[in-house]
């Protein structure tokens, strides 16, 4: 495969490569870099983006003087490496202040202090030129349920995004809010647990047109879902925002594999949505925001690792745009894709001007039976994209 270009549009988190290792069990297996470490060594893989948490870069309760001097350090070093800072975000889950959520926590002086610490990050992404503002509410949700009275807690949910989102409006920045769903880990349960949680809660928002989705890979299947149906729906709802890409194996703990190294043929099929679009919709909606990695190293690596596994993502990503190309430009899987219907579904079920009433009373002369004995051929379908795949 060929290096990845800043035309790739790749992204990190700083939080990413910068993961040294501890976990439950164990304490770092790998020494923390200075935020500025990190740039150059990202832009020689040919990484086009970063993106940070707040307390990434500067330390939690750090001073104002503090807090410059290691943000223009580490601007200098992003500008001087020439890449882009494409998304920013807040650390509102790691000090234990924020232990039962941020926005959510059942103290009021908690969520005051949730509020004002996100609004102070909505400023600094709008100062550092960043157009996604994340915001993923580990820490909301609960372990117990009756230590939560959730209808509540969406209500302060709702007025917390809608205060952030208000903020950035008022003060005219080019930001977008991306929620991302998560269903446990660090809590027992998550607020907005899944993609489709996300949808419901920006519906309800006063300033929603500015909040949509940064749906991650293995998020979603930690909740046994498809990554590709979520992205698509968000999509189709014009609330595709951002997305996290990494990998996961089955439904346990929040593995953050690098990309294609967990489910690969659902890798394949996110590549393909994201590269050619919906196959049948050539105006439809496209994602063409960055494609940012949200994974950890391996506890087992070292800094050598922590590089190959950065520079694995993208070559991972880019051999499945290759493949997935080839996939829709083959005239066999043209073929069995007719066979299989799928140009079929994008027409109304309905005929045009047809009303429910001469509807009721057409009679389209159709054989259940007949229709019941239709092969669809969608398993020799997922052969050739498997062929494509690995062969
Ligand atoms: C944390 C989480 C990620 C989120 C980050 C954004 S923080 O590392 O596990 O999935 O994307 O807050
Ligand atoms: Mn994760
Ligand atoms: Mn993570
Ligand atoms: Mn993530």
């Amino acid at each position: 495969t060929r290096q990845p270009i800043p035309q790739d549009k790749f992204s990190f988190g700083l939080w990413t490569v910068g993961w040294v290792g501890v976990d439950p069990f164990g304490s770092a297996s790998r020494p923390a870099l200075d935020p500025w470490e990190y740039s150059d060594n990202l832009a020689e893989l040919g990484a086009w983006g970063v993106s940070f948490h707040d307390n990434d870069v500067f330390p939690f309760g750090a001073d104002e003087a503090t807090k410059r001097g290691i943000l223009t350090r580490f601007k200098e070093a992003t500008d001087a490496a020439g890449l882009v800072i494409e998304m920013v975000t807040t650390n509102t889950f790691s000090h234990p202040v924020f232990k039962d959520g941020g926005l959510t926590s059942n103290d009021r002086g908690v969520r005051r202090f949730g509020l004002r610490k996100i609004l102070s990050a909505v400023d600094l992404a709008a100062e550092f030129g960043a157009t996604t503002f994340v915001m993923w509410g580990g820490r909301e949700g609960s372990e117990y349920d009756g230590s939560k009275d959730v209808h509540s807690a969406m209500d302060r949910y709702k007025e917390g995004l809608d205060t952030v989102a208000a903020h950035i409006k008022a003060q005219g920045y080019d930001l977008r809010i991306a929620l991302e769903p998560k269903p446990n880990e660090p809590r027992g349960d998550i607020f907005l647990p899944t993609a489709g949680h996300a949808l419901a809660l920006i519906a309800e928002l006063e300033h929603g047109d500015i909040v949509g989705l940064n749906p991650e890979t293995g998020h979603e299947q930690m909740a046994g879902l498809n990554y590709t149906h979520g992205i698509g729906q968000a999509l189709w709802s014009d609330k595709l925002f951002h997305i996290d890409l990494n990998g996961q194996r089955g439904l346990k703990y929040d593995q953050d594999l690098v990309f294609g190294h967990g489910d690969l043929v659902s890798a394949f099929f996110t590549v393909d949505l994201l590269e050619n679009g919906f196959p049948n919709h050539p105006d439809g909606p496209r994602y063409t925001g960055p494609r940012h990695f949200d994974y950890k190293p391996s506890r087992t690596e070292y800094m050598d690792g922590v590089w190959e596994s950065a520079r694995a993502c993208m070559a991972t990503y880019l051999m499945l745009a290759d493949k997935a190309r080839a996939f829709r430009a083959d005239p066999r899987v043209q073929d069995a894709l007719g066979y299989a219907g799928v140009p079929d579904l994008a027409q109304p079920t309905l005929a045009e001007g047809e009303s429910i009433a001469d509807f009721l009373a057409t009679d389209d002369g159709f054989d259940p039976d007949a229709a019941a004995e239709r092969d669809f051929g969608f398993v020799a379908l997922q052969q050739l994209a498997l062929e494509h795949l690995i062969g």
